[in-house]
């Protein structure tokens, strides 16, 4: 007789931890437009995540596939799912869920192109973030436990939406984002506390104006305004109106020119209708510099055009030490790109939004290659989200200085919010230290 026969079966334990399916679907992000949602199983865990969508969309990002037929204007998604199910999950089915690298070299791979324009960015991101999600699920772990390269050390500070203009506000002022930043903070809690007071003096200001105070498309207000100055001298109203002061070292200002998006490329001019100005290089420089010594500021956001690498660095070479110069539609979280503006001296912080990379390893490279070389990481939502928390996770597990998620209204925003509040209380950090104060 063969004792062996005799023993319960002995599960593999690696077959518990291999990737067992991957499928996905069509959902509709915050804005209404379709999107990719994909889940990755072990036998152990699942995980889920949903890619989020830019309007203002730099031209250098990865590409995400859309059907262009008469589904949605468009805008279906569904070569992008049938992308995951026939081409990627083939793909992951069978790897250790824990070998993100591995995994998300082989999506590249099986993409083909640098830009994930094959089978879609989007396709190639909703695997690689399911996978990590799967991966932490399986290990019991929270996610940005699982994440996190060390010991979390920080909550990253909120840098929030109050008036929005450009495409996220479909008119207004050409300036896309008016954020504050609450310097004075200590903990995430209170920093939210005093966003939350100033965004409600700012609504009262609005309503008693005799105007609807109704929001754009990341929850920011975007009333009637005669020009730039306006957006600035509203929310310095609110911040004195809910009791603090708009300064550097109290409630400062952040601002996302988004600036390519009123750039005329064949004219080499910036176009601010609303101001009445038309403005080339030098002089955009200058009304960027004169904005900055007159409102307290502490970060340019895609202050020029996204491939005015020459006028970064005169910008750069000129700007106050407090004021970060932050590249979004310059650098698109893309390796390359960040180490040329290194070299360059054209950046002192880069934004992070994990769909212009594609995949989880691409962004936690840019990150780590941020810090390695002393730039400020900010992690960023897009403005068409959904209620995925993922960024969160992920900025707290990097060290992300500061989070960039839209305003405290709509609930795709609060979704990342108050994912913090739980990461706050698990781990009962502070925020982490403001690079440029
Ligand atoms: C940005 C983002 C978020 P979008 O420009 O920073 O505000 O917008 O997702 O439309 O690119
Ligand atoms: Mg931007």
């Amino acid at each position: 007789m063969r004792l062996r026969s005799f023993n319960p079966p002995c599960p593999d334990p690696t077959l518990v931890t291999e990737i067992a399916a991957v499928d996905a679907w069509e959902v509709l992000d915050s804005r209404g437009n379709p999107t990719v949602r994909a889940t990755v199983d072990t036998a152990a865990g699942s995980g889920t995540f949903t890619v989020p969508a830019g309007a203002s969309t730099g031209s250098h990002e990865a590409v995400e596939l859309r059907d262009g037929d008469d589904r949605f204007g468009g805008m279906g998604v569904r070569g992008a799912v049938r992308a995951v199910r026939e081409e990627l999950a083939p793909v992951v089915v069978g790897h250790e869920v824990t070998e993100q690298a591995t995994i998300d070299d082989a999506l590249v791979a099986a993409d083909g192109t640098d830009s994930l324009s094959a089978l879609g960015a989007n396709a190639v991101l909703a695997v690689s973030g399911a996978v990590a999600r799967a991966a932490a699920a399986t290990n019991g772990e929270p996610l940005y436990d699982y994440l996190s390269p060390g010991e979390p050390g920080g909550i990253p500070r909120p840098t929030v939406n109050i008036v929005s203009g450009g495409l996220h506000a479909h008119g207004g002022v050409e300036l896309q984002d008016f954020l504050i930043v609450p310097m004075g903070a200590e903990t995430y809690s209170e920093a939210i506390e005093v966003v939350w007071a100033v965004r409600k003096a700012v609504e009262s200001r609005i309503a008693d104006a005799g105007v609807r105070p109704l929001v754009a498309d990341e929850g920011g207000f975007s009333p009637p305004m005669e020009g730039v100055v306006d957006a600035f001298e509203l929310i310095s109203a609110g911040i004195a109106d809910a009791g603090f002061e708009p300064s550097v070292d109290d409630v400062a200002f952040a601002v996302d020119v988004a600036a390519t998006h009123f750039y005329d490329p064949d004219a080499e001019r910036y176009e601010l209708e609303t101001e009445g100005v038309s403005l080339d290089r030098d002089g955009m420089i200058t009304q960027l510099l004169e904005w900055t010594e007159t409102y307290p500021i502490v970060s340019l956001e895609d202050p020029l055009y996204e491939d005015d690498w020459e006028g970064y660095r005169r910008l750069a070479a000129r700007l106050d030490d407090r004021v970060q110069l932050l590249g979004d539609d310059l650098l698109v979280t893309d390796r390359e790109r960040i180490d040329r503006a290194i070299a360059d001296s054209a950046a002192t912080a880069v934004l992070v939004k994990m769909n212009q990379a594609g995949t989880l390893t691409r962004t936690t490279d840019v990150i780590e290659r941020a810090h390695d070389a002393g730039l400020t990481a900010v992690v960023s939502a897009r403005s068409g989200e959904t209620c995925d928390s993922t960024m969160a996770d992920l900025a707290v597990a990097y060290g992300a200085e500061q989070l960039k998620v839209g305003s405290l209204a709509r609930s795709e925003r609060l979704a990342k919010y108050n994912r913090l509040f739980e990461i706050e209380a698990e781990l009962e950090l502070p925020l982490v230290a403001v690079a440029n104060a």
